[in-house]
């Protein structure tokens, strides 16, 4: 059945599909058309039932199809799906991440983390009256044309060195230094400072695989960023409620200017939202000069679903037990290569409930070293798993997100078809 729906969506959809990283491009084969999800599972249009580390690219948190959240989206949706105007919802979900999140003290609510970055570019510009834009090798922010330059999620996927029909234009004012790289953060810094409007980064890389930053890096950024008054953006789509209940912000200590979030906030449906300082959210529109605007933005659907899921995010206990069940996963993953015939050949990377398999001999630092991965063995590797019940993300340069549904029953049946596969 899968193949009669590919079939037909390629009449359709580019590619078959509504984002270019769902293809199999990267792994080959027929991308499962997913029908039904629940706690730790996904069925495809062919009844398989699988376990699922792809959690909608991290915007799964709890688990599918959670109860309260079904619960209170249903309910909701008896009261209308969108109004074009305010509503109490939109307030409900800010107060619980401004609690969580203490540097954002006003925010705007978009319906995706693509709008949030390009947002959060546009009033970096607006408040510094700078145009150049810091980003680094690997990092993915969504589709915007500035920030199209060596991205990583779908964009590295499919080897792309940036985009076709970004105008020389609309990259001319961005820079690209490898992630991690102190030294071309400080030289970069030293000649382009002055001029740079702002510095945005993953503070956990995830869209080059998991990388991590290296000790100093995200203190660098934010130590350069104020002595040059440029704006440290933190991109924290992915890392946002997910690396801890306050995000990489409060799991690093650094605090930056603006942040953006995405996926957990709107508890898998379509929301984004930047914010911070007060001071600088003074210039969005309508209070100031920067326009920013959007249809469903704070749909109140979306708010509704974020906010129940935010709501089962404050008990700190939930992140330790993600985190174990991640790390156990992990630790058994590892000792699965090391048992098999790829011994050295692969490695692992984790933290909190993100995780990522690489094929290479020790996890990158950079989107060079991922780059360098073999990207043939993660193509058997992924297909191996995905013939013996576990759906992983069809990219070397993804995380797994593992969620409150996956219990040692997942994290076991993952570890003995990993072991079976690598064999
Ligand atoms: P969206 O526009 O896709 O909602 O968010 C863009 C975005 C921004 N910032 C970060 C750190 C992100 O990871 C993303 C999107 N993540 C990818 C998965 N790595 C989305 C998956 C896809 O493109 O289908």
């Amino acid at each position: 059945m899968n193949q009669t729906l590919f079939a037909q969506a390629r009449e359709l959809f580019p590619g078959g599909v509504n984002s270019p990283v769902r293809a199999f491009g990267a792994v080959g084969g027929t991308p499962r058309f997913i029908t039904r999800a629940e706690g730790a599972h996904v069925w495809d249009a062919d009844g398989v039932r699988r376990i699922d580390y792809v959690s909608s690219w991290g915007a799964i948190i709890l688990g599918h199809a959670d109860p309260g959240v079904v619960d209170v989206v249903r309910s909701a949706a008896s009261l209308g799906t969108s109004y074009g105007a305010p509503t109490p919802a939109e307030i409900a979900l800010a107060e619980r991440i401004r609690a969580a999140i203490p540097s954002v003290e006003r925010m705007r609510f978009t319906s995706s983390g693509t709008e949030a970055a390009m947002s959060a570019v546009r009033l970096a510009r607006a408040h510094t009256g700078r145009t150049k834009i810091l980003k680094f090798a690997g990092c993915y922010h969504g589709h915007i044309d500035a920030l199209l330059t060596a991205a990583g999620s779908g964009v590295a996927t499919m080897g792309l060195p940036g985009s076709a029909g970004v105008s020389p234009e609309a990259t001319r004012d961005t820079l690209v230094a490898p992630y991690n790289d102190l030294g071309a953060v400080n030289e970069l810094f030293d000649r382009y400072g002055d001029e740079l409007a702002a510095v945005l980064v993953e503070p956990v890389a995830a869209n080059m695989g998991l990388v991590l930053p290296a000790p100093g890096f995200l203190e660098l950024l934010r130590e350069q960023a104020s002595a040059h008054e440029a704006l440290l953006v933190f991109d924290e789509v992915i890392t946002g409620f997910r690396v801890a209940p306050g995000g990489a912000q409060e799991r690093y200590g650094v605090i930056p200017d603006l942040t953006c979030l995405g996926k957990v906030i709107g508890g898998g449906l379509p929301v984004g939202a930047f914010g911070g300082r007060a001071d600088i959210m003074a210039q969005v529109a309508p209070d100031g000069p920067m326009y920013q605007a959007g249809t469903l933005s704070g749909n109140p659907l979306a708010m509704v679903a974020g906010a129940a899921t935010l709501g089962r995010l404050t008990d700190r206990s939930v992140f330790d037990r993600l985190e174990q069940q991640t790390a156990r996963l992990a630790t058994g993953l590892a000792e699965a290569i090391d048992a098999s015939p790829h011994a050295g050949r692969a490695s692992v990377a984790t933290l909190a409930s993100l995780l990522t398999l690489f094929w290479t001999p020790q996890p990158p630092t950079s989107f060079a070293e991922a780059q360098a991965g073999d990207d043939e063995a993660f193509a058997r590797f992924f297909h191996g798993l995905l013939d013996r019940g576990i759906s992983l993300p069809p990219s070397p340069y993804e995380a797994w997100f593992v969620t409150l549904a996956h219990g040692e029953d997942e994290i076991e049946a993952t570890l003995a078809a990993a072991g079976q596969a690598l064999a």
